[in-house]
């Protein structure tokens, strides 16, 4: 008879944070697989690979901290340097030699008797003590809900989706929403388009970009002297903390930001007429602020349109407007982001009352504490989960914190000999309430935007409302008594 593969831990994906756990395992003794979807490791910078595609964070600090990456060209990387970082990073550390491709988890049950989770994959099921989600909270595109899309004739595709065999030079191309993905696209693609309609809803906030070249001699010193990245990393953490300061306590600060992007904007677009259509009616940072030299020198190309009315209709060849414009395309490009707050993965997760996440979460929005374990959900650890968020500065930090708590729950689970951990309900509570009062004063709560930082009922679901730091203090140890520890059996040896 066949035995159901098992292992001590199960890690979902390989972007950012399915390596680093895999490493981090690893580095604990802990035996354990990878499960990817797709073919290749690299998660939202392998599906992400539309013209222009950069990170609008630093890379110094946009970058492991245990493996820092002294070549990069650019001071805000292209997606192709990002994603080869990640492929040699994985590579290094062994993370592809225990990856298995085109594994999706398409559900997973949490055994009460047996102590571990039951996994069904596309290659027959798995078990696992510990279940690791690495699977990130901008994976599944959000298609928007346009009457008529499905009978557009013409090219049509998401921005994570990007059709590389499809030449836009000399077409008419629509490209719906103006969000950090639109505002990349629209400058890549503007010169070879014979005409782009940007179809904006909400304006964004742009500020001044500072990308600039990384000279071989700064890639020689970084080479020779790690220590001198390590403080140029140090200074680009410290100089985006305080921009989250701002955001976080939605005073003073966001005037200087909001000075810094109007000049840009009367910069940059002389027509005082697209400048107003261009100029946003809420707070800065109340959604992602956008750095970006490009993005206004593009639409005020005369081959570019915007156009701010409301899309009612889809047709074989044409986006209808509320106004009844018609604006006929070869091509859309649906730049509509992703489904975040009703992430499609919490719908194949059972816990331990046999309900699934989705439904837990129903009625309290998503949740969880440290934005890593929930209730009812034993030996379940979350990276990158509800309210770790961060806009202004590296979403790496905020993972590799979360990696330190989880090896060290496994740790305590083994010194303990405890055979699972799961939340106290009272825990989770007492944090989301703490969460919820504090993200109140936010600017993403009370900028006067609606963004998917919240979720249907208003909630913050999404964004840390604090320092990082703090984020990185209050994951550094495992806390048990915030758990109940079942001890049935040590966890399963390491190798
Ligand atoms: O998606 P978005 P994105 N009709 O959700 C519009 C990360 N990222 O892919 O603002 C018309 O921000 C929507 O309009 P509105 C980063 O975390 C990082 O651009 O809701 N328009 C908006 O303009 C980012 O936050 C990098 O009114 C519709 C746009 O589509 C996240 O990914 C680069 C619509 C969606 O914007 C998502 O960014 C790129 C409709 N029915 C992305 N539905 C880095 O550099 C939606 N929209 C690190």
């Amino acid at each position: 008879m066949e035995t159901t593969p098992h292992t001590a831990a199960v890690v979902v994906g390989t972007g950012f944070a399915g390596i680093g756990a895999s490493i981090a395992l690893d580095q604990a003794g802990i035996d354990h697989v990878v499960l990817e979807r797709a073919g290749d490791v690299g998660g939202t910078w392998r599906d992400n690979h539309y013209p222009g595609c950069r990170c609008d964070v630093p890379s110094h600090l946009y970058s492991f901290s245990f493996a820092p990456n002294p070549e990069w060209s650019e001071t805000y990387s292209p997606q192709p340097e990002i994603l080869r970082y990640l492929r040699r990073t994985a590579e290094r550390y062994g993370v592809t030699d225990r990856t298995l491709y085109g594994h999706e988890v398409l559900d997973a049950a949490w055994d009460e008797r047996e102590q571990h989770w039951r996994l069904t994959t596309p290659a027959g099921p798995r078990t696992a003590q510990v279940l690791v989600l690495g699977n990130g909270p901008l994976a599944e595109p959000s298609i928007p809900d346009l009457p008529g899309l499905e009978t557009f004739e013409g090219t049509m595709f998401h921005s994570a989706q990007w059709r590389d065999d499809h030449d836009v030079r000399g077409e008419r191309v629509a490209v719906i929403g103006t969000g950090a993905s639109a505002i990349q696209i629209v400058p890549a693609i503007q010169p070879e388009a014979a005409h782009i309609t940007v179809f904006q809803r909400t304006a964004p906030w742009v500020l001044p970009h500072s990308n600039r070249r990384i000279t071989e001699f700064e890639r020689s010193v970084y080479r020779r002297f790690p220590a001198a990245q390590r403080l140029v990393r140090e200074s680009v953490y410290w100089s985006r903390e305080a921009v989250g300061a701002a955001l976080v306590r939605n005073g003073r600060g966001l005037r200087v930001l909001e000075r810094l992007a109007r000049r840009h904007i009367t910069r940059q677009v002389p027509d005082a007429e697209l400048r107003a259509k261009l100029m946003p009616d809420y707070r800065p940072g109340c959604k992602r602020l956008l750095p970006s030299d490009e993005w206004y020198p593009a639409i005020c190309q005369p081959n570019v349109d915007v156009v701010t009315e409301k899309i009612v209709a889809v047709g074989p060849d044409r986006v209808v407007t509320a106004e009844g414009r018609e604006v006929v395309v070869d091509t859309i490009v649906l730049a509509t982001g992703f489904h975040v707050t009703d992430n499609p993965v919490a719908r194949r997760l059972r816990g331990r009352d046999g309900r699934t996440l989705a439904e837990q979460w129903a009625e309290t929005g998503m949740q969880a504490y440290l934005g890593t374990t929930v209730p009812n959900f034993p030996n379940l650890f979350m990276l990158a989960g509800p309210n770790t968020g961060i806009g202004h500065t590296s979403l790496v930090f905020m993972i590799e914190a979360q990696l330190a708590y989880l090896v060290s729950a496994l740790d305590t689970m083994r010194r303990r000999g405890a055979a699972s951990v799961q939340l106290r309900p009272r825990v989770l509570e007492a944090w989301n309430a703490e969460i919820q009062r504090k993200a109140s004063r936010t600017v993403w709560n009370s900028g006067g935007c609606t963004s998917w930082y919240l979720d249907a009922a208003g909630r913050n679901t999404t964004m840390w409302p604090d320092s990082t730091l703090r984020f990185r203090r209050l994951t550094r140890r495992f806390d048990p008594e915030s758990y109940e520890l079942r001890a049935r059996a040590a966890l399963a040896p390491g190798r």
